[in-house]
């Protein structure tokens, strides 16, 4: 809205301020079978990790049964999740992969 004062425009903002999108963390699940080396190969195509960051966080999982590998907003979140699934099944690997709102 516009509104004049002693001459000059004034904007005046009348909506509140959009609130920071809700973030979901992409979780990927330990199993017995999935190969290191394809997990570590996803973790740097869909999740842009160096070799040594994927290598990490895969040892982590494997370690610990669960890691995350980024943190996005609702739909990237959701593509990426897609996309680790999509490549496991088309290389018959078991591994699982989840999304899940972060707090
Ligand atoms: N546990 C697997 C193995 O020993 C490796 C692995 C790591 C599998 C991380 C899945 O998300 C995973 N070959």
């Amino acid at each position: 809205p516009l509104q004049e004062e002693g001459g000059s425009v004034v904007l005046e903002r009348r909506t509140l301020r959009t609130e920071p999108p809700r973030m979901y963390q992409v979780v990927m699940l330990n199993d017995d079978y999935t190969p290191m080396e394809f997990v570590v190969v996803v973790l740097q195509e869909f999740f842009y990790k160096d070799r040594e960051a994927a290598t990490q966080i895969m040892l982590k999982i494997h370690l610990d049964g669960k890691g995350v590998c980024g943190v996005y907003t609702r739909d990237v979140a959701a593509t990426k999740v897609e996309q680790v699934l999509d490549a496991a099944h088309k290389a018959g690997h078991p591994l699982q992969c989840v999304s899940e709102p972060v707090e």
